[in-house]
């Protein structure tokens, strides 16, 4: 085989790979290049941050296409057969590096003002309204409203859990959601500045909800804080995983999310206070007593924690 002949059949394995990608991505919803990319999310932040990804994407395809076409263009019709003859000018020539030291520092400074207005904001967690003590463990999660008295595990569902068994029988592709559902997801209030503070009972996990654009190492021994505020209009169920690999169940320890509206969150909450102050769950937070004014929509826009 001809060097030639390898390299055409290189290039349409490759081919073939990226239309069997975006093929099967578009199968699996949406269109098959937004399937390949960064979701956009449900928060100012993950927005943000995905228009910051696009933007850095471009520079590098822009400067990809020069390089690359000069290096090509420059391989073709430079080569020895035709009879090229090097030319040395440009060896050590300190005007030439000049230009090739300033123009990647002028582009890299260009980049990092936007990322670096971005991170700043993404690490911003003052004027929080609701404030959720989030622990990793092997394998699950735990939810502690630090400041209502309602704490709870939050595990794989049971019916992904009976189908990873081994030799279970059971064949995944019948279970929804299979390995992204949980038992008890995470209830948050949209429209409203959510903290949590991350940490870890044995290793690390880390708490990642793409939509959110939250990615969090649960550390022992650290509390590590995030905050998201999920849109307005944005109720509905989120799903995440553990991003840390963790041991032998790393990859059955879910994330879910269930974003609702302030009202029905106040009514959930409320509940599952009165509900955890009749029986405690073991191991959970001393409930402490419930606020004599019931939880109202106005006293969850007010905030309940200002730093
Ligand atoms: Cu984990």
């Amino acid at each position: 085989m001809t060097i030639r002949a390898k390299l055409a059949s290189l290039a349409g394995a490759l081919a073939a790979a990226a239309i069997t990608l975006v093929a099967r991505a578009s199968e699996e919803g949406g269109s098959g290049w937004s399937q390949l990319n960064m979701t956009r999310g449900v928060t100012d932040i993950s927005r943000k941050i995905y228009d910051l990804h696009m933007e850095i994407f471009w520079v590098c395809v822009v400067i990809a296409v020069i390089v690359f076409g000069a290096m090509i263009w420059s391989i073709i019709n430079f080569r020895k057969s035709r009879g090229a003859i090097p030319d040395v000018t440009l060896v050590h020539n300190t005007k030439v590096e000049a230009i090739w030291t300033t123009v990647p520092v002028i582009i890299l400074i260009a980049m990092a003002v936007p990322a670096a207005k971005t991170l700043v904001e993404i690490e911003d967690t003052t004027k929080t309204e609701l404030t959720i003590k989030v622990t990793g463990f092997q394998w699950g999660w735990q939810y502690d409203y630090l400041d209502d008295g309602v704490a709870y595990y939050s595990h794989l569902d049971r019916k992904s859990d009976a189908a990873r068994e081994l030799l279970s029988g059971i064949d995944p592709n019948t279970v929804e959601h299979y390995l992204l559902n949980v038992d008890h997801p995470l209830v948050v209030p949209v429209d409203t500045k959510v903290r949590l503070l991350v940490t870890g009972a044995d290793v690390i996990h880390s708490w990642w909800v793409p939509d959110f654009g939250v990615k969090k190492d649960a550390i022992p021994g650290f509390v590590n804080e995030a905050w998201f505020r999920v849109d307005a209009n944005k109720a509905g169920l989120y799903r995440g995983q553990c991003a840390e690999l963790c041991g032998r169940d790393h990859g059955f320890m879910p994330i879910v999310v269930d974003a609702r509206s302030k009202a029905d969150f106040a009514v959930w909450l409320k509940a599952k206070a009165a509900e955890q102050a009749a029986a405690p769950v073991p191991g959970a937070a001393p409930v402490t007593p419930a606020p004599a004014a019931p939880a109202t929509t106005a006293s969850l826009s007010a905030p309940a924690t200002v730093h």
